[in-house]
């Protein structure tokens, strides 16, 4: 019975699928805490078995979208713009969340509401370009191990208010 099922499975399967079926994203959300800036996180799992590399993210939403992370620098949490990007290990998992890496939006055309869905677009280079829904949540809590601590308002001087 069961090598039938997944016999099933697999013949069910579009071939032109096949490339991009490694990579799994979950649990898109975006928030802005400000009319001028917002962050967005998620779960991507790389079940395949060869790293993917998050290399570029856009959206139709802000004048820049980019690939972030805080830093620590002399003692003091930095937001940062990651142009090299992440790995998505083989096998692995890359979460973006808050107080980590994240993706970044700048200059928001129009501020963004609990309920609004932003597209966006994450360039994994040889392993495909994904395109993700994200909604918004601007109530949501960061994750336990990710929390925001209390420099965290401190951490981006340039910003207005926090996103992440
Ligand atoms: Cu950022």
């Amino acid at each position: 019975m069961k090598p039938i099922f997944l016999a099933a499975l697999l013949t069910a399967t579009p071939l032109a699928a096949f490339a991009d079926q490694a990579l799994h994203i979950h649990d898109a959300y975006a928030r802005s805490a400000n009319p001028v800036t917002g962050a967005a996180f998620m779960t991507i799992e790389n079940s395949g078995d060869v790293d993917c590399h998050l290399q570029d993210v856009s959206s139709g939403i802000a004048a820049r979208t980019e690939l972030h992370t805080h830093r620590e620098e002399d003692g003091v949490m930095k937001m940062v713009h990651v142009e090299e990007g992440f790995v998505v290990p083989a096998g692995g998992t890359l979460m973006l969340a808050r107080g980590g890496d994240h993706v970044m939006f700048l200059g928001l055309e129009n501020s963004l509401a609990d309920g609004d869905k932003v597209e966006i677009s994450l360039d994994f280079g040889d392993c495909g370009i994904q395109t993700v829904e994200a909604v918004v949540d601007n109530e949501r809590k960061p994750a336990m191990g990710h929390g925001m601590h209390g420099k965290h308002a401190q951490m981006e001087a340039g910003m207005p208010q926090s996103d992440h």
